[in-house]
């Protein structure tokens, strides 16, 4: 089931009823195992939701992530500059509140004076946000906003001189099947050099007890999350989903290695949603799946890596290894592996 395609969820956060919105939602909902792709998940009220989750005692991951970067942070420069030691210009994908970001860019600026720090998001309030946290509180770093979708068309415009540190943390390459996660890490590589590097931050594969409490938290959040993008269909597609016909979810996929989220629909009940002027039908116990939260192996992250045009150099985990940062380096073209040798391997 290929059901979020690297478009649909890179390429499309788009106004409310937009075409692109309707579409989705009308591919998700009349497919056979129901779903909506998580990129609707983040309109303003969803985005401050996932907010209150990284605060959350149960989601493991933001504040894993967070001591990983706080514990390392000078020795990713390190790392990540190399033997000459180039000056070092940020990229990162998806903007977010920068707080881990920020711990890095102290170090960078400890070592290096200042530093151009240019956060790609499609969302000009995500940009405004983290531009505004990083520069009052590193003055010295000069924030270059990119409002672009990470499509595989878009030029970055990256500085030329020194060396590109690209970061994509919070796991959200997770949200990709691997697939897309290869097509999304080659297009990232076709904007750098070889010899730039990437920090790239994954949820690690691990017991389930943990996994199924961080997607289904004690106080519900996770769960209104997940309604969220029913309250949004309602409002900007005209949907009457019962919000009360329909319950949280989240599943460990063992043979995927992926947690999922799910709404479950808790009789047989009929939806109308007006701006698609069509009905859709639900059995009691069906489900809409809503989202992949795919979960890494050392040896999962090494495999898209290098399928994706990276060598990874360097892992740094908390005590539990629950979560990963890993510092991989853009190879120089000719010794990519291609798909064609891979098929041909195969
Ligand atoms: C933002 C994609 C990393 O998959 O853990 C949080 C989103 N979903 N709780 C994740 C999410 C449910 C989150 N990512």
């Amino acid at each position: 089931m290929n059901h979020t395609s690297l478009l649909d969820v890179i390429g499309a956060h788009s106004g409310a009823g937009s075409p692109k919105e309707a579409s989705a939602v009308l591919a998700g909902l009349t497919a056979t195992q129901k779903y909506l792709p998580s990129w609707l998940f983040y309109d303003a009220a969803g985005s401050r939701l996932f907010e209150e989750i990284t605060r959350l005692p149960e989601y493991y991951l933001t504040a894993r992530e967070h001591s990983i970067f706080s514990e390392h942070a000078a020795a990713m420069i390190v790392a990540a500059a190399g033997l000459e030691k180039p000056r070092l210009s940020v990229v990162e994908l998806g903007a977010g509140s920068a707080s881990k970001t920020l711990v890095l860019l102290r170090e960078l600026v400890a070592a290096q004076g200042q530093a151009v720090y240019l956060p790609v998001d499609v969302s000009k309030s995500a940009l405004e946000w983290a531009s505004r946290n990083v520069q009052e509180a590193l003055p010295t770093v000069e924030v270059r906003p990119i409002c672009a979708e990470i499509t595989q068309e878009k030029l970055l415009d990256l500085p030329q001189e020194g060396r590109r540190l690209a970061l994509y943390i919070g796991s959200s390459v997770g949200n990709f099947d691997p697939e897309e996660a290869v097509g999304l890490l080659r297009w990232l590589r076709s904007q750098l050099l070889p010899g730039d590097a990437l920090l790239l931050g994954t949820d690690m594969a691990k017991n389930t007890p943990p996994l199924l409490a961080a997607y289904n938290d004690a106080a519900g959040v996770t769960a209104q999350f997940n309604k969220n993008v029913l309250v949004r269909l309602n409002r900007e597609l005209g949907a009457n989903f019962a919000l009360d016909a329909f319950e949280h979810r989240a599943v460990w996929n063992k043979t995927e290695g992926r947690m999922e989220m799910h709404l479950h629909s808790t009789r047989s009940q009929t939806v109308r949603i007006d701006s698609l002027d069509r009905s859709f039908d639900f059995k009691r116990g069906e489900s809409i799946h809503t989202e992949n939260s795919y979960k890494f192996t050392p040896e999962g992250v090494e495999d898209i890596l290098l399928r994706s045009g990276y060598t990874l150099e360097q892992s740094w985990y908390d005590a539990d290894r629950w979560f990963g940062v890993h510092l991989a380096r853009v190879l120089e073209a000719e010794t990519m592996v291609e798909d064609e040798d891979e098929e041909a391997a195969a």
